[in-house]
């Protein structure tokens, strides 16, 4: 039997299992949208209009991020595949499956500046990891395996397929592949067993080993592997932005996050330790400081199921491609059980030294506004650390990082690598439906929520029960930190004015509080959480906190500051 190739795309999608979709239509996708009609009135497909194709594409993003598999967006030609161009890039900097799917003109136009036509092949090449435009319906079938198949395995990604109109309306006979396999990419999972040896050999030897955690380890699905090897060894564990939910944080073991705004142990002792193991992370700069200054006294083992990270910033002496969970079984073989009691004792020395001079400060303050680092740590305490967090951009996703105890694993979402803000909210829509039972709880500062506020309508729409938290300082607070400490205080372009947050996310058909005391904090979170259905909470905090310990831009990671 014939079908059409956009009811080709839609079977494609239920080949691959995908639940659910975001997207927004226009002219060169209507042919898909009217096959959708279809499958959305029978229940074979969920559809969610969001209000601006990055919101799509973010939303997708939470969705990959939580389940590993692609999370999937439609567009139109021209301005929509362009609006969704920030969170194609945003997910190919942090290794989020995710697939796209654009309308393009018809072939026949192509090149002529037709309406609303862009080159989305050109302008997406250098922020996917795979993209393809289809001309003819019957490539769809292939074209859909391969690019779900790239977006899932390896180093996942995003993949963008651009369909022309004509080959949404041909007609075609549907046959799906039942396996892919790609001459030209066939990403190793299994390590190098001798390598694997040379690494425990270092690792048995070392007096002062630290283990750096990456996202990779919860891409691989390697929590349980993570904590075993870690428990056998002995060994230190600190963890990058993205890492941070890989091991319960309470765990003896885990010494803190790295980098800029991390804690002050790992940061310090990262040049003290003797042999440094890093998995799925890639050495960013963020974390890394002054790189000639960084691991220059450890044997350095890098495992990464990307080749291309190792050696990229920091030259490995054990290079090791390989999935984490592959990798972290073997290597839990191979090194001998240990004890490091004075090395960690270190760790704890100088988390004393953070919390007494840092986190008891901004945690528990008696006077003056309520602070950031108040109200996550009350959450985390309110939800005892088992709800999902998605973070936007600024100093309240540092704050997050550093004060939310995050309890289970992969439960922890934020824009690392791009750091784009108006992330969060939409990537907590597509959290939620990822993880329908938990909860999910979006973290916004004032500036990151109103670039994609409209998406409270997607939210009330769909009667979607996440938690929104607005912490609001009257400031653009990540910039505004900079130029007190690095501009003399020059604050320019910073203080940012916010509509009343309260009367928009009513107007927008949801519950929304405001809290202001200290005194009311408590027991407006926990209405926050009570409330079944989507809730906006905006918390008036300190306007000019800032978020300590950092490393200033080009100090080394021992150059800390912890004021
Ligand atoms: C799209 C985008 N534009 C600009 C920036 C630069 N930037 C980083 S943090 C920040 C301030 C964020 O302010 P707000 O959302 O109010 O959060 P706060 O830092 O106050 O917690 C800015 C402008 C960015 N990361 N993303």
């Amino acid at each position: 039997m014939k079908i059409s190739g956009s009811q080709a795309v839609l079977e494609s999608l239920l080949q691959e299992n995908v639940e659910v979709i975001f997207g927004y239509p226009g002219g060169a996708i209507m042919p898909v949208y009217d096959a959708l009609y279809d499958y959305t009135n029978d229940g074979r497909i969920k559809h969610v209009l969001v209000r601006h194709e990055q919101g799509a594409g973010h939303a997708a993003e939470g969705y990959g991020r939580m389940t590993g598999n692609p999370g999937v967006c439609l567009v139109t030609s021209g301005p929509g595949a362009t609006n969704l161009v920030t969170a194609i890039a945003d997910a190919m900097m942090d290794s989020v499956p995710m697939v796209c799917i654009s309308g393009q003109v018809h072939s026949g136009v192509i090149g002529t500046d037709a309406f609303q036509e862009a080159d989305v092949i050109g302008i997406t090449a250098p922020v996917t990891k795979w993209n393809y435009q289809i001309t003819k319906a019957s490539e769809i079938p292939e074209v859909m395996a391969k690019a779900f198949h790239i977006a899932r395995t390896g180093r996942p990604g995003p993949v963008l397929i651009d369909i022309t109109k004509d080959a949404q309306f041909e007609m075609m006979d549907f046959s799906y592949p039942e396996d892919i396999s790609l001459q030209s990419y066939q990403p190793t999972t299994e390590p190098h067993q001798r390598q694997i040896e040379i690494a425990a050999r270092y690792l048995n030897n070392a007096e002062r080993p630290l283990i750096l955690v990456g996202q990779g380890v919860q891409i691989a699905k390697a929590q349980k592997e993570l904590q075993a090897f870690l428990e056998k060894g002995d060994f230190p564990a600190a963890f990058t932005l993205h890492g941070l939910s890989a091991l319960h944080s309470g765990h003896p073991l885990h010494v803190g996050f790295l980098g800029m705004h991390g804690n002050y142990a790992p940061n310090m002792l990262s040049n003290k330790a003797d042999a440094v193991l890093a998995i799925g992370m890639r050495f960013d700069d963020r974390v890394t400081g002054r790189l000639s200054d960084y691991l220059n006294d450890a044997t350095v083992i890098h495992i990464d199921i990307d080749p291309a990270e190792l050696n990229k910033n920091v030259p490995a002496d054990v290079p090791i491609v390989a999935d984490a969970k592959i990798a972290l079984q073997s290597l839990t073989k191979a090194i001998r059980k240990n004890t490091h009691t004075n090395w960690i004792r270190e760790f704890k020395k100088l988390y004393e030294v953070e919390k007494k001079q840092v986190i008891d400060g901004v945690t528990h303050p008696k006077t003056g506004e309520i602070t950031m680092a108040e109200a996550v740590t009350l959450l985390s305490e309110l939800t005892k650390g088992e709800a999902v967090v998605v973070s936007d951009v600024g100093q309240h996703q540092m704050v997050t990082a550093r004060y939310y105890r995050f309890s289970r694993p992969n439960s922890w979402i934020s824009s690392g690598g791009m750091g784009t803000m108006g992330f969060g909210l939409p990537a907590a829509m597509g959290a939620k439906f990822a993880r329908p039972d938990q909860e999910v709880i979006s973290i916004s500062g004032d500036g990151g929520i109103q670039m994609n506020i409209q998406e409270f309508t997607t939210l009330a729409q769909e009667q979607l029960p996440v938690k929104v938290i607005i912490l609001n300082n009257g400031f653009l607070g990540m910039v505004r930190q900079w130029q007190q400490l690095f501009f003399e205080k020059r604050y320019s372009m910073v203080n940012i004015q916010s509509p009343d947050f309260v009367t928009v996310a009513k107007g927008c058909g949801l519950e929304a509080d405001r809290v202001v005391a200290r005194i009311d904090l408590k027991k407006a979170l926990q209405k926050m959480l009570d409330h079944n259905g989507p809730y906006v909470l905006e918390i008036k905090v300190e306007q000019e906190e800032n978020v300590f310990p950092m490393i200033p831009t080009g100090s080394s990671v021992d150059e800390v500051r912890l004021a």
